[in-house]
């Protein structure tokens, strides 16, 4: 019988991870288990792990000391496992119908272990495919909304939100975002990867637009000092799983407490990059319309569930004497849809020309199509920026994307 050490940092095998699992008693010694890693993100380890013959099986996730995406070149805190464990506990007490529960975690190994979602689909990969998530918009729109709400100075004690602040102090992956989302794309910077026939582009629309970079400027300093709520802190469609009946977010290793648009606008972002990379997908025009539209639909449904849910939850979950004074629900909804255009911005652009590309555009074979939807998504996302405060509500996004 293997047994494993929990008093170093190792980073687990096939082998291990099937004994490990036994020996925190998930399964017993004699279960004939299989397991496979099929991690296919920027930074972890995904082990799932099975026992067959019981249809029951589970996903043991580990966080490796570097950056995957880059190599060991990249030392990164193995503290994002604490960070996700607890985020994911967090998401579970309010929102358990849209959060994989945690069997097990330990800080040393940097291992969390939870339900297995593969009767599920990441969401990036059913978009490339053309699905249709009909619960996706309602459940994503409720999972903002609560979670937000009740991590924030208006759904949860001010006293106690000070005090949770201290366990989501999360300094290196909230660097990598400050680099790669705010900083890096806006300037010439080697983690940039940008194709050759697209720098002049990026040169114009981008690095030589001093107004831009006041406005990114400002957002970045948004990141680094709004702390509202506890924030997912990289809610793109490739953390979130989903059937047609079901929708589930994983991954909230980035979580800290940050500007509440960030969870909203990284998600907008991503709904966008797949709506334009769709002319790479998509060849018959009325079926790309249509499946355009809906992506559309995805959008303002969201936006509205979490207009209507916050709203529902400020009106009965008040912590602030000032939460009763007429119209500043109204500020904090239109303070937050703002903050959500700016960061849906960066995060387009960066997608595009930063470090860790999005599958949607670059799975388009075709170059010439490639890069349009490159210059394409780097001008929407440009815009977005450039007019969050006049661009008032989720139908005039919507006029604004369709022209
Ligand atoms: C080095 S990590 C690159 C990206 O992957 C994650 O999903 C985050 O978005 C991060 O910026
Ligand atoms: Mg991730």
């Amino acid at each position: 019988m293997m047994t494993i050490d929990t008093v170093r940092y190792e980073p687990f095998t096939i082998e291990t991870a099937i004994a490990y699992s036994k020996q925190i008693g998930l399964f017993t010694q004699n279960d004939v288990l299989e397991a496979e890693e099929i991690g296919d993100g920027n930074l972890n380890l995904v082990f799932r792990i099975q026992n067959k013959e019981a249809n029951k099986s589970i996903i043991l996730k580990q966080a490796l000391p570097y950056a995957k995406v880059v190599g060991s070149s990249w030392p990164l805190t193995l503290d994002r496992a604490r960070i996700e464990s607890e985020a994911l506990k967090h998401a579970y007490e309010v929102v358990p119908e849209f959060t994989p529960r945690v069997y097990h975690s330990d800080h040393t190994l940097a291992v969390t272990v939870m339900d297995d979602l593969s009767h599920l689909q990441i969401v990036r990969k059913g978009l490339i495919e053309g699905k249709v998530y009909p619960r996706l918009a309602r459940d994503i729109g409720t999972f903002l909304a609560h979670t937000l709400f009740y991590h924030s100075d208006f759904g949860m004690n001010q006293q106690e939100k000070k005090k949770l602040t201290l366990h989501f102090n999360n300094p290196e992956l909230c660097k990598i975002t400050e680099d790669l989302v705010f900083t890096d794309p806006f300037f010439d910077h080697d983690t940039n990867n940008i194709p050759s026939k697209l720098r002049e582009f990026v040169e114009t629309t981008l690095w030589s637009d001093k107004t831009l970079k006041r406005e990114v400027a400002s957002l970045k300093h948004l990141f680094l000092t709004k702390g509202e709520a506890l924030i997912h802190g990289d809610l793109h469609t490739g953390s979130i799983f989903a059937s047609t009946e079901e929708t589930v977010v994983i991954d909230p290793e980035f979580a800290y407490f940050g500007p509440m648009g960030f969870d909203i606008g990284a998600f907008i972002a991503n709904i966008l990059l797949s709506y334009l990379s769709q002319e790479g997908h998509i060849e018959n025009d009325q079926t790309r319309n249509e499946y355009q539209d809906y992506l559309l639909s995805v959008l303002i449904e969201t936006w509205n569930i979490f207009d209507v849910e916050f709203g529902a939850l400020w009106q009965d979950n008040s912590q602030d004497s000032f939460m009763k004074v007429d119209g500043y629900l109204d500020d904090v909804l239109k303070q937050i849809f703002q903050d959500t255009l700016g960061f849906a911005g960066c995060k387009m652009i960066r997608r595009m020309i930063g470090l860790a590309g999005v599958e949607d555009v670059e799975a388009i074979e075709n170059e010439e199509l490639r890069l349009n939807v490159k210059r394409s998504a780097i001008t929407l996302g440009k815009t977005l920026i450039m007019n969050r405060s006049q661009i008032t509500s989720i139908n005039e996004l919507k006029k604004v994307v369709t022209q």
